[in-house]
């Protein structure tokens, strides 16, 4: 499935802002769906409020129940299609497709089902040509009933409690449990769009890269749908427009002498740079000659790990970065473009050259920015929270796979990817963990064969089952935090302790993929205690000491848990969410934002590949 893009061949039209929404709040986790309500408009079953899309519904509206909804909710816009999409002979193909919407969703299109799927944070479609070109009117109705039950099967898995005591609890009381912590935020989250082509079309499209002594290798594939007999005219263009290389047929190489590099941001002047390939097919359908043309960025870039090092295109490549989450006041977890865009302005303020997706693939909007800026990513799939003996069942491990079939089709070909991480924090010490990792990386690399695989692990070195199959040691760790609370001088020790056992067992490189402090912005503690901004700064300061001892040796990368403040479920150790974030939820700095800036910038500063304009500003200030 490829991403939507605007080509000669191909329409697209997103269908946001206000949709006609419906929760049955009645309880009974299950009640809404019974209702049917894709039979006859929405609006016409009873009240509907509005609702923005692409956002979260929880935080909308005053109602608080809606806020903890758990079950049905139901979804609805009516659009006037163009009569060109409807008609012609062949008529075009008219797809409908969600970038993602959480958790589980039936999809109508003019009361008739088009489409099902499960999970939350990867695109799905339908082609509904055949339901829409039938119809008498261009008038489009399109229903959507969205589930966020979270069962141990689901990715992330969670569960149902119900509370059966009736002198504590009303009738059909239930709670979700979760073993992640962030706010299982529900509704449609991404771009909802109609987009057009060809009856025939170009389906997939699959590039890898390789490059030696100045000479870089594109090698593609393609896939067809609709013509057998077809042909295919691929050209690379540079930045400026010229074409570099040329090549017909569904598989083969481009070859490009004295190439443009696809490196990470703050490891070159140019960092970022895409070619565009351009994908021509012609095929005679019905006697009729139907053209499609998709353009594909494409960066060259390899990527390789050794048992001490990560490299890209043959250079150290040292990970000064963050983890993040897709979260935000009011909209909770919908894409919004000015939140983007503030966001890669203060990663590139902080020198930050990477993040990891924790802990669910971001939008496509968000990897298309990581692509273009040279922002480095580990991909990180939704296989949070693993935790249940049950979810390391046949069926759980079975949806697993699926999930990592849709993440890398979805994101194989982004240059900014250079590892794919299967899950955050399982219970990674339980025998079946082993089959099931095993089998997970396995099934990732046989989809991917040119990533490394890892998945992120808080488990005892001695006691993991799933490390021995992963090509990178991603490891979290909370010392003077969870363990130790308050005790900052435990953490040379503990720190060291933790990279070297690490270390000798495996020889592989090793991220501290996670390490931070809540800090209560404007609490203010000297010397430093829990919460303060000043303890956030100190920890931050002796994690530190340790890295760039263990940074000469194997020690790969640094993410600091985390990038903002996130919401969370209430609980007795967050206050308003998790306070982890170096900028509040709101964006702005903390005291440790500084010290991180600071840091980073030294890092880069070390590989002397900064960009004039940042560097003047930045470095000089302290
Ligand atoms: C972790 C988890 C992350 C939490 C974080 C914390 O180990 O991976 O999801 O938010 O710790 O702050 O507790």
């Amino acid at each position: 499935m490829l991403q939507p893009r605007d080509t000669p061949s191909r329409e697209r039209r997103e269908l946001g802002g206000l949709w006609s929404f419906r929760a049955d709040l009645s309880p009974g986790r299950d009640a809404g769906f019974a209702q049917r309500w894709y039979r006859r408009p929405l609006r016409q079953t009873g009240p509907v409020i509005d609702m923005p899309v692409p956002a979260s519904f929880n935080d909308i509206t005053q109602d608080p129940s809606l806020e903890n909804y758990i079950g049905w909710v139901w979804y609805e816009k009516e659009v006037l299609l163009p009569v060109r999409w409807l008609q012609g002979d062949p008529a075009p193909r008219l797809v409908l497709r969600f970038g993602s919407a959480h958790y589980y969703s039936i999809v109508w299109v003019n009361g008739v089902q088009v489409v099902e799927h499960e999970g939350g944070h990867l695109p799905f479609e339908a082609d509904i040509s055949s339901v829409v070109q039938g119809s008498p009117s261009t008038l489009c109705r399109i229903t959507v009933a969205l589930n966020n039950t979270l069962s141990p099967h689901t990715l992330p898995p969670g569960s149902i409690q119900y509370m059966s005591d009736k002198s504590r609890y009303p009738k059909n009381y239930f709670v979700q449990n979760i073993k992640f912590d962030f706010f299982n935020y529900a509704g449609i989250h991404r771009p909802v769009v109609l987009y057009t082509t060809p009856a025939a079309y170009i389906d997939d499209i699959t590039v890898t890269t390789t490059s030696s002594d100045g000479v870089a290798a594109v090698q593609y594939q393609v896939s067809v749908v609709g013509s057998t007999a077809n042909s295919l005219s691929l050209s690379l263009r540079d930045q400026e427009g010229k074409v570099v290389a040329t090549a017909d047929g569904s598989v083969g190489e481009l070859k490009v002498l004295n190439p443009n590099l696809w490196w990470p941001y703050l490891m070159h002047e140019n960092p970022g740079y895409l070619y565009s390939l351009e994908v021509k097919m012609q095929a005679q359908v019905g006697g009729v000659l139907l053209e499609d043309v998709y353009t594909l960025p494409v960066g060259i870039r390899t990527v390789h790990v050794t048992s001490t090092q990560f490299l890209i295109n043959g250079r150290p490549f040292y990970f000064h970065g963050v983890n993040k989450h897709e979260d935000a006041d009011i909209r909770g977890k919908g894409l919004d473009w000015p939140l983007i865009a503030k966001d890669f302005n203060l990663l590139r303020w902080l020198g930050a050259n990477s993040f990891r997706t924790s802990h669910y693939p971001y939008a496509e909007e968000i990897m298309d920015l990581c692509d273009a800026y040279g922002i480095v990513v580990i991909d990180e799939s939704p296989g949070v929270g693993i935790k249940l003996p049950e979810s390391f069942g046949n069926k759980s491990l079975q949806h697993h796979l699926a999930v990592m079939e849709e993440l890398v089709r979805r994101d194989k070909n982004r240059p900014s990817v250079v590892m794919w991480s299967v899950a955050n924090e399982p219970a990674s010490e339980l025998p079946p963990a082993a089959h099931y990792f095993k089998t997970v990386i396995a099934h990732t690399k046989a989809l991917d064969p040119s990533r490394p695989v890892t998945f992120v692990t808080d488990a005892n070195y001695a006691l993991d089952r799933g490390a021995p199959y992963v090509d990178v040691i991603c490891v979290n760790s909370y010392f003077s935090w969870y363990h130790d609370p308050g005790h900052l001088e435990v953490i040379p020790l503990q720190l060291t302790a933790q990279f070297e056992n690490w270390y000798k067992t495996y020889q592989k490189p090793i991220i501290q993929s996670e390490y931070g402090a809540d800090s209560v912005p404007g609490l203010h503690s000297d010397p430093p205690v829990m919460f303060s901004e000043e303890y956030q700064q100190a920890m931050l300061r002796e994690y530190h000491s340790v890295f760039d001892k263990k940074r000469k040796e194997y020690v790969i990368g640094e993410l600091i848990w985390n990038f903002a403040d996130f919401m969370t479920n209430q609980g007795t150790t967050r206050v308003l969410g998790n306070k982890k974030g170096i900028f509040t939820r709101q964006r702005q700095p903390k005291a440790a934002a500084f010290v991180l800036r600071d840091r980073y910038w030294k890092i880069a500063n070390e590989s002397s590949c900064l960009p004039p304009v940042i560097t003047s500003h930045s470095l000089f200030l302290k």
